[in-house]
């Protein structure tokens, strides 16, 4: 059931009203100038049942990606629950990819959810340009699309003819949130490097633009910015190339969890642990630790399990009848040693 969750969390951001940035109450929860024209995005009431209108229980597919991430275990996980407690109202499966860059097997997986006549997809793409193309078709064959976590880039919807509505974090606002907690411990000039995650994924771009704005606000001497593709050995084989270049290198501003474990890894083989700062985002189990260790000084959190949901939720809607569009924003929040929860 969407209502749950607490409406507050949910803000709607419309894409053409972005820039204006009104502030607008909106049934209990805040909108920031909220589009007109898009449908209100407060989470409301139970569940539609479907089966009776459409002759079958709804199928909902959720494409991730790296099931190697905890992200998205923990977004599965979350996932599957949601779905068992609602098993009398639509059917669900889940598929991820092997790695960050087995790109094919996102591609393959909308394939099958268009063959196999699936009702809802509610995707992360992978790739924000190249995952227009196979979800055009499967708008094409008449299934709903949500897209979560990673937004599609404008202009290839826009060229393959297709508008979808985005539901997921202001990643530049998340990661400098992280960016900030480093500028704060270090100071003007401290010596920072980036490592980016998937270029191909708007958020890994978004989050570079974060930590970039924490760069200048902070006065912060950014030394080098490289992606490590959001995987963990590529960033910890980097991290361990930037400690030889740059040896007074300070602090280190990681686009997700996964790099950023990367990098304390890289930390620990030079005998460097705690004596440079490292960030991250997604607040996945594997950081909590050490964030309360202080060998990590913070992550941000932005609530995979429950975007997910709300992908289902809204696909579901959409499904009934609803349509949504511009940017439903959901939450993040910044992770420190003060509120680490370890399980
Ligand atoms: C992004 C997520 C996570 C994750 C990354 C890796 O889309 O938001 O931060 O770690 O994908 O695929």
């Amino acid at each position: 059931m969407i209502g749950r969750m607490g409406p507050s969390r949910w803000l709607s951001v419309g894409m053409s009203a972005l820039m204006a940035m009104s502030l607008t109450i909106v049934g209990g929860g805040i909108a920031l100038g909220q589009d007109e024209e898009c449908a209100p995005v407060e989470p409301t009431g139970p569940l539609p049942n479907l089966e009776e209108v459409l002759g079958h229980k709804p199928k909902v597919g959720l494409v991730m990606k790296s099931l190697a991430n905890e992200f998205f275990q923990q977004m599965q996980a979350g996932a599957e629950a949601y779905a068992a407690e609602n098993a009398d109202v639509f059917d669900f499966e889940a598929v991820g990819m092997k790695d960050e860059r087995d790109f094919a097997a996102q591609v393959g997986a909308v394939e099958n959810y268009i063959t196999q006549q699936f009702d809802v997809i509610v995707i992360a793409p992978a790739d924000s340009k190249a995952m227009v193309e196979p979800i055009a078709r499967a708008l094409e064959a008449g299934i709903q699309v949500i897209n979560i976590d990673v937004q599609l880039d404008q202009q290839a919807m826009a060229d393959a003819g297709i508008d979808l509505a985005f539901f997921g974090p202001d990643n530049r606002a998340g990661a400098k949130l992280a960016g900030d907690a480093l500028g704060q411990a270090l100071g003007e000039g401290g010596k920072v490097v980036i490592l980016e995650g998937n270029p191909e994924a708007d958020n890994a771009v978004q989050r570079k633009l974060g930590f970039d704005d924490s760069v200048a606000e902070y006065g912060l001497d950014l030394l080098d910015s490289r992606t490590a593709h959001w995987e963990t050995a590529e960033a910890e084989e980097l991290t361990s190339n930037f400690l030889t270049q740059y040896p007074d290198l300070q602090g280190i501003m990681a686009a997700n969890d996964s790099m950023a474990l990367g990098a304390i890894a890289a930390l620990d083989a030079a005998g460097k642990t705690g004596d440079i700062q490292v960030v991250g985002f997604d607040n996945i189990p594997g950081v909590r630790q050490y964030i309360k260790d202080g060998v990590m000084l913070a992550t941000v959190e932005q609530f995979g399990a429950d975007m997910a949901k709300f992908g289902i939720d809204f696909g579901l809607r959409e499904l009934a009848g609803e349509n949504f569009c511009g940017w439903v924003q959901t939450p993040v929040e910044l992770i420190t040693a003060e509120n680490v929860v370890v399980e």
